[in-house]
């Protein structure tokens, strides 16, 4: 291989990555534009907070190993669905379906998939709204469709996650089964709390929407 063909092939993976790039740049700005507008029209913010990463190579290589696909840019925007990547945290469970609706509505984005773990958790506890979501970037030269994955969550549910995640790759995936136990019923802990803020949640929503109703109430003698 000459180095005049390694270099080639960097530059087209740069090329590719960037793709992913402003992809993630385009939905950031929908989720600020979202984020922006609803604290302004219902005054509270259905956002905590948001991440947003690039999948690495070493992580793309090895997912595409681990599916036993071939390594090829091909196969990694065929088959690699979370290259780009964003996870929404809010706070109320209501919020994680506005905010999925909200960008499911959206013209130009088309939804390649929507698995919610919230209505039905996984074995292990784990609870959170996937969405891989398609939008068109525009470059120079061409126009591309790009997948980004949307996480969306709860605080206590990303609380949670990360634990996992943390002792998931601490034990090399063989976790203690007490750790299994003891994290399945920290989750279902989790699920019960978001449900009990859900509900004061809409008490106070209701409460909210009723003062306004009844100040836009004129009175005439
Ligand atoms: P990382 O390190 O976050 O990138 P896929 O493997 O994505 O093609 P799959 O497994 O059907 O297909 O996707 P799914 O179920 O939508 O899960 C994808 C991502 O969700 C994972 O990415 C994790 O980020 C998260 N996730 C799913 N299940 C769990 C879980 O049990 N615990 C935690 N902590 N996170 C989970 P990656 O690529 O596995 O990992």
């Amino acid at each position: 291989v000459s180095v005049e063909q390694i270099k080639a092939v960097k530059q087209e993976f740069t090329r590719f990555m960037m793709m992913y790039k402003f992809a993630l740049d385009e939905m950031n700005t929908k989720i600020n534009i979202l984020q922006e507008e609803f604290q302004y029209i219902h005054s509270y913010n259905p956002i905590e907070h948001t991440k947003s990463r690039l999948k690495s190579p070493e992580s793309i290589v090895k997912k595409l190993r681990r599916k036993g696909l071939p390594l090829s840019l091909v196969s990694v925007k065929d088959q690699i669905q979370d290259i780009a990547g964003i996870r929404i945290s809010c706070s109320f469970i209501s919020d994680i379906y506005i905010i999925s609706e909200m960008l499911q509505k959206q013209k130009d984005i088309t939804v390649i998939e929507c698995k919610d773990y919230i209505e039905k958790a996984k074995p292990n506890g784990y609870q959170s709204l996937h969405l891989i979501l398609e939008i068109p970037v525009f470059m120079s030269d061409r126009e591309e469709r790009v997948k980004v994955e949307v996480q969306i969550r709860t605080v206590a549910m990303d609380f949670w996650a990360s634990l996992e995640h943390k002792i998931y790759y601490k034990y090399e995936k063989a976790v203690p089964a007490h750790l299994l136990k003891e994290l399945k019923e920290a989750a279902d802990a989790a699920a019960e709390l978001d449900q009990k803020m859900e509900r004061i949640h809409q008490e106070v929503e209701s409460a909210k929407s009723k003062e306004e109703a009844d100040q836009q109430v004129i009175y005439i003698d």
